[in-house]
């Protein structure tokens, strides 16, 4: 068992989203998503449309996802990693470099973002969010 990992909010899935889903289970055969609570929202300075009861059920659905468990604070990682047994972390590389820290745990991949697509340009086009 090769066990991977990878965290956010993935307000309003989109292909960015499953395309970051599909090329981190392609690096191993098991994929945890660690989806970030309303409350860490709010930390993070998101508020998402969908409430992490839903976010984490449409990721429950994704043939990608083995497994999706609660992201509460910054520096729950380590945890994580140590406690759910990881092999690879992955992120988008719009967090390249920023958790480095975990290369003396498991293996760090940070991956191309999927460009012309994100949860803010949606909600932007959809006329939710002020210009
Ligand atoms: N992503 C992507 N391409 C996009 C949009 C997002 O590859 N067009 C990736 C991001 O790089 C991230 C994942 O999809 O790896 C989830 O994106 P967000 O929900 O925006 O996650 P974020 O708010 O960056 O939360 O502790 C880490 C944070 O929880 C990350």
């Amino acid at each position: 068992m090769k066990k991977v990992i990878t965290y956010g909010t993935f307000d309003l899935l989109h292909k960015g989203h499953i395309r970051l889903l599909k090329r981190a289970k392609a690096l191993g055969n098991h994929l945890t998503v660690c989806v970030s609570t309303d409350e860490f929202n709010a930390l993070k300075n998101k508020h998402a449309y969908t409430s992490f009861e839903d976010r984490k059920y449409i990721l429950e659905a994704v043939r990608y996802v083995d497994e999706v468990i609660p992201e509460k604070s910054w520096n729950q990682k380590i945890d994580d990693v140590i406690d759910n047994h990881i092999d690879v972390f992955v992120m988008g590389d719009d967090w390249e470099g920023k958790f480095d820290f975990l290369k003396d745990y498991c293996k760090v991949v940070y991956l191309p973002r999927t460009e012309g697509i994100s949860s803010t340009k949606i909600k932007h086009d959809l006329g939710m969010k002020p210009k």
